[in-house]
Formats: structure tokens, C-alpha cells, sequence
């Protein structure tokens, strides 16, 4: 569908839906997604990095390499779910989507600083992808956004939503940066990178919420959708899983750290199964139901 003109404009004929869920995310963003990462002081941080063994130094490089594509690949491949909304007029959650994208930007610019100010890294980071997280951001990822420039169906946006929001973003980064702050916490080491954490860990938040709430809107209206969306989980949970093994069999019993593989793996599936369940239910309810139970819960 190419759009050539315009038929109406939402706020000509409506205010804007301030009890919406998108509403309400976007105000959120507004409150909370306003940090500056050339604002955290590093300076802690470096004289951390000096002081931790070379193999302690590989394995934050190696999460700050897999972190570092990662946002990346998100702040690129995000653009076809914006058009694909905007094209439908969905006027709320265009205006939260453009914080996301924002969001995505900076996340990368703040793990190129770290690179920059605390690693002083200037190396190529590719070797740090191994198969599955190829599988997965080298492949899947683009395949299942870039898909929505051709075909911005609900199918084609379940799909997509389910490999962005739930794999990329609640399997991976959400547990990622749990694991990596618990780690540094634990370690009292790099507080600078620790309170950026804490910020993205915010706007993951965000941006999960809208990919179930998005996920919930086109199962609601087609409940068949719940079978595309348990399919692309399952072919994307196993190389999801297998990014978190790979990583660890580089190190075996010389993980630095005490980190351990359950550390990532019990957060990630507990974290998806309620999800999942939330999503299932949806294929239960009206559109209007699902409307109605975002718009009476507490998100502010
Ligand atoms: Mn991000
Ligand atoms: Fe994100």
C-alpha cells in the first residue's frame, strides 16, 4: 500500500489519546528517556578497566561487542515497524515510536563511548559474534523488519514484533543488561557504565511493553495470529538461548566473575513465559477488551 495523499489528519478530527497505552508510553519516554550518555562521568571506570585481569578485560569486551551490534542492529532495522505504523495512521504510537528509535540511537552511541573512554578499544569487534548471534542479528532480525518494506501485513507485523520486541529485546538485551549490572553491582566496579545500564534497562522496558501491547492488538483482531507468533518464537527461542552457551563455552571453568549460564537462561524464559502467557490470553478477548485492560492498568 503506498500512501499518496492524505484523507484526514487524526488531530483535526480528535484530540489526542492521552489514556491510550501508546499515549501513556510516549509521555513515559518523555519523562524517563531524557539522559545523556557524554553527561556520565567515566573516569572511575577507566581506573576499573586498568585494574581487572586480561581475561576479565575479554569477557566485558565480549558483552560490550555483543551489546555494542546489537544496538545497532535495532536503531537499523526499526525504521519499516515506524513506516508500517505510520502508514496505518496510528497516530500515539507513531509519536512513542519515534522515542524508541531515538532510544535505540543512543544506546549505541553510549557503548561506542565506553569503547572509546573506559576499553580505549580500537580493535575490530566481529569476532566476538559467534553462529547464533549471527543466526539472530546477522539474519533473523533484518529479515523479519526488512520484511515489512514489501509486506506490512499483521502477519508480516507479528512476525516482526515477536522477533524485535520479545527475542532481540526481552530475551536478549533485557537479560544481557541484568546479568552484566547484577555482575558489575556485585563487583563494585565501573559505576559509570552501571548507572547507563540502569538507563537502558528503563528503556528496553519501554520498548518490550509496546511490542506485547502491539503483539496483543493484532492477535486480538485475528486470533489465528497467535499460531504465526508461537512459531516465530520457537524458531528464534533455541538460537536465543544458544547466543547466552556460546559465549559461555568460549570460557568454561575460567568464567571470570562467578557468572554463571542460569544467571541469563532462568531470567530470560521466566521473563518470556509471562509474556507469553499475557500474549496468549489476548487471542481470548476482543480488540475492545484488550483496549480496555491497557487503558485500567497502572503504567506511569
Ligand atoms: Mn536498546
Ligand atoms: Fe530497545
Amino acid at each position: 500500500m503506498t500512501m499518496t495523499a492524505h484523507s484526514h489528519f487524526t488531530t483535526a478530527r480528535r484530540r489526542l489519546d492521552r489514556s491510550s497505552f501508546p499515549w501513556r508510553l510516549y509521555a513515559r519516554a518523555l519523562r524517563q528517556g531524557v539522559w545523556n550518555p557524554h553527561a556520565i562521568d567515566f573516569r572511575q571506570d577507566r581506573q576499573d578497566w586498568l585494574a581487572l585481569t586480561p581475561l576479565q578485560q575479554d569477557v566485558l569486551l565480549r558483552l560490550t561487542g555483543m551489546f555494542q551490534a546489537r544496538e545497532e542492529a535495532v536503531t537499523l532495522d526499526l525504521l519499516p515497524l515506524v513506516q508500517a505504523v505510520a502508514q496505518e495512521g496510528r497516530l500515539e504510537e507513531e509519536l512513542f515510536l519515534t522515542t524508541f528509535l531515538a532510544d535505540e540511537a543512543k544506546h549505541t552511541d553510549f557503548f561506542n563511548t565506553f569503547l572509546e573512554e573506559v576499553a580505549e578499544y580500537t580493535g575490530d569487534l566481529s569476532a566476538y559474534h559467534q553462529a547464533n548471534y549471527q543466526a539472530v542479528f546477522y539474519e533473523a532480525l533484518p529479515n523479519a523488519l526488512g520484511r515489512l518494506r514489501q509486506d506490512s501485513s499483521p502477519v508480516a507485523q507479528v512476525r516482526a514484533a515477536v522477533t524485535y520486541n520479545l527475542i532481540v529485546e526481552g530475551v536478549l538485551a533485557e537479560t544481557g543488561y541484568h546479568a552484566y549490572l547484577t555482575v558489575l553491582e556485585e563487583n563494585a566496579i565501573l559505576p559509570g557504565q552501571q548507572q547507563g545500564i540502569v538507563h537502558l534497562k528503563q528503556d528496553e522496558s519501554r520498548h518490550i511493553a509496546f511490542g506485547i501491547y502491539l503483539i496483543e492488538r493484532l492477535i486480538a483482531a485475528e486470533p489465528e495470529l497467535w499460531e504465526v507468533a508461537q512459531t516465530q518464537m520457537n524458531e528464534l527461542l533455541m538460537p536465543a538461548l544458544g547466543v547466552v552457551q556460546e559465549t559461555f563455552d568460549i570460557y568454561g571453568e575460567a568464567m571470570p566473575f562467578g557468572l554463571t549460564p542460569q544467571v541469563f537462561t532462568d531470567y530470560a524464559l521466566s521473563q518470556f513465559e509471562s509474556r507469553l502467557n499475557r500474549i496468549a490470553s489476548a487471542a481470548q478477548m476482543t480488540p475492545a477488551a484488550v483496549d480496555r485492560r491497557y487503558r485500567q492498568e497502572s503504567y506511569d
